[in-house]
């Protein structure tokens, strides 16, 4: 399609154009005999309907929500040749060389995530933003137990689950804010089935594993346990020098005069207030002479014993 117009004194030239379909075009302009030549992009709308100046928002399969681990999400737009651009990290999908990722196909949800997405076509503006928020599934069931420690210089108490030597998972447990021996509860959510050891250990204390935990579909909880050395673990206290037995090397820490009849603050090694009252003394001695501890060390138990 072709229009022609003269420049009037001001330098303007005034034309009209009739779009016959609705759609994008570009319209070219010449100024005859001139290298001057522009273009510009206009949309041509029916009559009563608005220009589309941005892109659709995109549609997805999915809405927010828990979903299974692995569970594919999949983006789509309405505007015909718009490409879709996602972030996970909250930031705008529209933010060119930002993180945000051109979508190319279904999107693997395998953890906890925020997803924005916007469609742009250029031309146009980008799109309202898509939000979705997904968490996933926990799998694997729950593992409970109860240890029993010293405060020991308040110390925290590390539990470590273990799959031959390898970590799987480490949680610990923050010091009991009161002196003396306390007993405390500690879980471990989504465990999935296999063979296990529990590494627990703490400074001050000897370690205690519980070998060869059997879980399978089913939370286990070891305080239900018939044997008492289970459903209650208790840590021997008193190796202050973290060589495995507690014997008169760690006897000759506590009662050196850097440490005995001091308090912590003073203490060359504060670990020596075994009892976490603040003060090493007596008290702290008589744990660390305690027949259960004294010239004893690790406590390795099986859990399946056949
Ligand atoms: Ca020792
Ligand atoms: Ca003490």
């Amino acid at each position: 399609m072709d229009a022609e117009a003269v420049t009037n004194a001001e330098g303007t030239a005034i034309f009209n154009v009739t779009g016959e379909l609705p759609g994008s075009t570009e319209i070219e302009f010449l100024v005859e005999g001139t290298l001057i030549r522009q273009s510009v992009r206009v949309n041509v709308a029916l009559p009563n309907q608005e220009v589309a100046t941005k892109a659709d928002k995109p549609t997805a399969n999915l809405t927010s929500g828990e979903v299974a681990k692995g569970t594919l999400l999949t983006l789509a737009t309405t505007t015909p040749g718009a490409a879709i651009y996602y972030t996970t990290d909250g930031s705008c999908p529209c933010a060119e060389g930002g993180p945000r990722v051109l979508y190319t196909g279904p999107i693997e949800i395998n953890e906890d995530v925020i997803i924005l997405a916007a469609a742009y076509k250029e031309g146009m503006d980008y799109s309202d933003t898509l939000g979705l928020f997904f968490t996933v599934k926990q799998q694997g069931v729950t593992l409970s137990g109860m240890v029993k420690t010293y405060s020991a210089n308040k110390s925290s108490t590390t539990i470590a689950l273990m799959q031959g030597e390898m970590e799987i998972r480490k949680i610990t447990i923050e010091a009991s804010p009161v002196s003396g021996q306390t007993e405390q509860l500690f879980t471990i959510q989504g465990v999935v089935p296999g063979t296990y050891s529990l590494v627990i250990t703490k400074p001050g204390h000897t370690s205690f594993t519980v070998q060869s935990i059997i879980v399978g579909n089913e939370n286990l909880d070891l305080t239900k346990d018939s044997r008492p050395e289970v459903l209650l673990m208790t840590l021997r206290c008193g190796d202050l020098n973290g060589d495995g037995i507690i014997d008169d090397r760690d006897l000759t820490i506590l009662w050196l005069s850097s440490n005995y009849y001091k308090n912590t603050a003073q203490a060359s090694n504060p670990l020596c207030d075994l009892n976490g009252d603040g003060v090493i003394d007596d008290r702290d001695l008589t744990i660390l002479w305690m027949a259960n501890n004294y010239y004893r060390g690790e406590i390795i138990i099986q859990y399946w014993t056949l």
